[in-house]
This record gives C-alpha cells, sequence and structure tokens, in this order.
C-alpha cells in the first residue's frame, strides 16, 4: 500500500511538472480525484479489509487525496497566475512616442469601452438613457438623498451656472428621472425598470493619474419586485467578465452612498501593475471602479415607487477608469489629451 501512494504521488508530481494549460491540469483532476480517479479506485480494495486494517487504510487514502487536491490546486493557481501575467503582456499597451496615423479616423478609447458595455447591457434587456450634461441641484443632489448641506457633497464640488444650474457630478443625477420615466409600466404593466446611462461628469478636483475634473461614468438601475443584492453581483460579474474576457480579481467592500442602502465600493485588481502598486492604482494595488448598492428607499419614493413593494440595484461604472484598465492607459490625463498620437491608436475588438 504504501509502495502504491509513493508512487501515485510521483507520478502525480511528474504529471503536474509537464502540464502547461487549466484544461489538462482538469483532466488529469478526474484522473486521480474522478468517480473512477486511480485514487478513489484504491477504496475499491478496502472491502477484503479487516475493521482495523481498513481505518488504517481509509486514513492513508484520505491524506493521499489531500495531498493530490492540494498539488492539484496550488498548479492551479500557479497556472491562473502565469495566465494574467500573459494577460498583460500582451494587453496594447499604448506608446505615446508612436506617430500618429491621420490617414483614417478611430474612435475615442471611452466610446468604444462605452459601447461594449451598451452592448452587454441591451443584451440583458437594460435600455440605454441619454441625460443632460445640465442639470439642477434637485436632480444631481436632493433627489437621491443628498440634501443641501449634506456632508457627501463635498466629495463633489462641481462647476455651477449663473442660473443655479451645475454640471452634473455623478451620473446618478438621472436616477430620478428615469425611475419617473418608467414607473408607470412598472406599476401597471409589471415590467422591471432596467437602463443604463452613460455620460459626462464633472468634478472640481485635482487632478493625478485617475482623478480628471472631466470624466465619464455609466449609471444602471434596475427595479422590480424582489430584486436583491445577488442579481446585483450577477450583472457586475457578467459586465466585467464580457469586457475583459477572462477572469480578474475584484473585491466588494462596504461604501457609503447617501442613495444606497446598503452600499458598496467594487474595486478590480490593477491590471496596469497587477496588484502591485504603481501610480495608476495609487500604489495600492486596487482601482475604485463601479460603486454600487440597494437603491435607498427615499429615492425610490422620490421616484414615485412605493418601497414596501419593490427594491432595486444601482451602481456607477466608472467609464473612464475601465477605459484606462482595458487598454493599459497608465494616466488618466492622456486621454483627455487630444492627441491623436495617444487616440490614433486604439481598435474595437469587438467589430
Ligand atoms: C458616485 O459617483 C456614485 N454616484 C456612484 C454610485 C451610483 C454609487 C449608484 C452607488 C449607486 P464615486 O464618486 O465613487 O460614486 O464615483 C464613481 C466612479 O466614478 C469611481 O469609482 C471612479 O471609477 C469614477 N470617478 C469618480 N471620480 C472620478 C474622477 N475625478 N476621475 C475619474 N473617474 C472618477
Amino acid at each position: 500500500m504504501d509502495e502504491k501512494i509513493k508512487s501515485l504521488k510521483q507520478q502525480l508530481n511528474s504529471e503536474l511538472q509537464k502540464i502547461q494549460s487549466l484544461v489538462d491540469l482538469e483532466k488529469i483532476r478526474v484522473s486521480y480525484l474522478g468517480k473512477k480517479g486511480c485514487v478513489t479506485d484504491l477504496l475499491k480494495g478496502m472491502k477484503e479489509l479487516s475493521n482495523e486494517e481498513r481505518k488504517e487504510f481509509g486514513k492513508k487514502v484520505n491524506e493521499l487525496k489531500g495531498t493530490v487536491a492540494k498539488a492539484i490546486e496550488e498548479k492551479t493557481d500557479e497556472l491562473k497566475q502565469k495566465e494574467i501575467e500573459l494577460e498583460i503582456a500582451a494587453m496594447p499597451q499604448f506608446d505615446i512616442t508612436t506617430p500618429a496615423d491621420l490617414s483614417r479616423g478611430s474612435y475615442h478609447p471611452i466610446t468604444l469601452v462605452q459601447r461594449q458595455c451598451e452592448s452587454i447591457f441591451t443584451s440583458m434587456g437594460f435600455t440605454v438613457e441619454d441625460y443632460s450634461e445640465v442639470v439642477t441641484d434637485y436632480e444631481c443632489f436632493e433627489a437621491v438623498n443628498i440634501p443641501k448641506d449634506h456632508p457627501a457633497r463635498d466629495m463633489q464640488d462641481t462647476y455651477y451656472l449663473e442660473n443655479g444650474q451645475l454640471l452634473k457630478s455623478q451620473t446618478s443625477a438621472a436616477q430620478n428621472a428615469i425611475l419617473k420615466k418608467y414607473r408607470k409600466n412598472l406599476v401597471e404593466n409589471g415590467v422591471p425598470i432596467k437602463a443604463i446611462f452613460p455620460g459626462r461628469c464633472f468634478r472640481n478636483e485635482a487632478t493625478d493619474a485617475t482623478h480628471e475634473n472631466t470624466f465619464f461614468q455609466m449609471e444602471g438601475v434596475m427595479v422590480d419586485k424582489n430584486i436583491n443584492i445577488s442579481n446585483l453581483i450577477y450583472f457586475m460579474k457578467t459586465m466585467l467578465s464580457e469586457v475583459f474576457r477572462r477572469d480578474i480579481k475584484v473585491r466588494l467592500r462596504p461604501g457609503f452612498f447617501p442613495f444606497v442602502e446598503p452600499g458598496f465600493e467594487l474595486d478590480i485588481n490593477c491590471l496596469i501593475c497587477g496588484g502591485e502598486g504603481c501610480p495608476s492604482c495609487n500604489h495600492s494595488g486596487w482601482l475604485e471602479l463601479c460603486p454600487c448598492g440597494m437603491i435607498h428607499p427615499e429615492v425610490l419614493r422620490e421616484g414615485g415607487i412605493d418601497p414596501e413593494e419593490y427594491t432595486g440595484f444601482a451602481f456607477g461604472l466608472g467609464l473612464t477608469r475601465l477605459a484606462m484598465m482595458k487598454y493599459g492607459i497608465k494616466d488618466i490625463r492622456d486621454l483627455n489629451s487630444g492627441s491623436l498620437k495617444v487616440l490614433s491608436q486604439f481598435t474595437d475588438d469587438e467589430e
């Protein structure tokens, strides 16, 4: 028995050394631990053993199972890490010194990412809404539960017009109008509200590699009966896996926004440095990308929807930061530079 276990371990080690892909690794896992795998097969010999021997035998086989599972898990991590490194190396890093190709036009990287997100969400039944860049204080703040003098306004200082209107600091400024636009269809016909609304936002910001005074967000809302956090997480996951077409590390942590309860910050592992820390992620390895949460009852009520009957989620995706991560752009300011050297290097990989 001990000999058999030893030889299986050696065989596994030599097979693992040769393995290059997760698909082949899965085949190995099945051949050892699957229903008809060689480790499972060992248990067949147990019938002939005495009670005492069976105990000892079972213990050894279980230990072997644990060792095999651990070795496969470690190999999985190693292969996944290699895949990420290869993806990062193959990412279309843009080169600021490349001569501009002025013979043909090209879409701005934010437009490309926005179109991709729109296509992902419309395929899941969301409508795409357009909204003004100049809004009222009510739309931008009061309708989303940020009354005058609320401290949350400090984070979103923006540019005010002489008539009291302002340049919207967040796409959440459209939430109230969207709820009002679709509430009748929801209440009378039972059609869920599912909308995204991309748009340019403005903030009085000290700019750096990840902060601009003009940037794009894409808001999304879904309201129906029985909508909960798992719906929110499903849509977030689908969106990110479609945009990046591979597994990326994300983390969800509590976040405060007066218009959601509970609220979350959804961060992604920085794809510029692979999470090691660089100026593009403020040396933290993570980038705040898509805050989200369950729509606050006050916001639903303000939109004419009964929060006792309906619930919903909302998210505010940082489109400009998404474009940075997708195209490997290290400094957000390059995106607003207007430099054709930068902007002519991107193509739509979906077309
Ligand atoms: C908001 O603007 C909320 N309205 C988002 C929201 C919507 C939360 C719905 C919950 C429900 P925040 O200020 O964190 O939250 O901005 C959202 C995202 O926009 C950030 O994660 C970031 O990706 C992007 N963003 C914010 N400020 C800037 C900036 N100055 N430059 C570039 N991107 C920015």
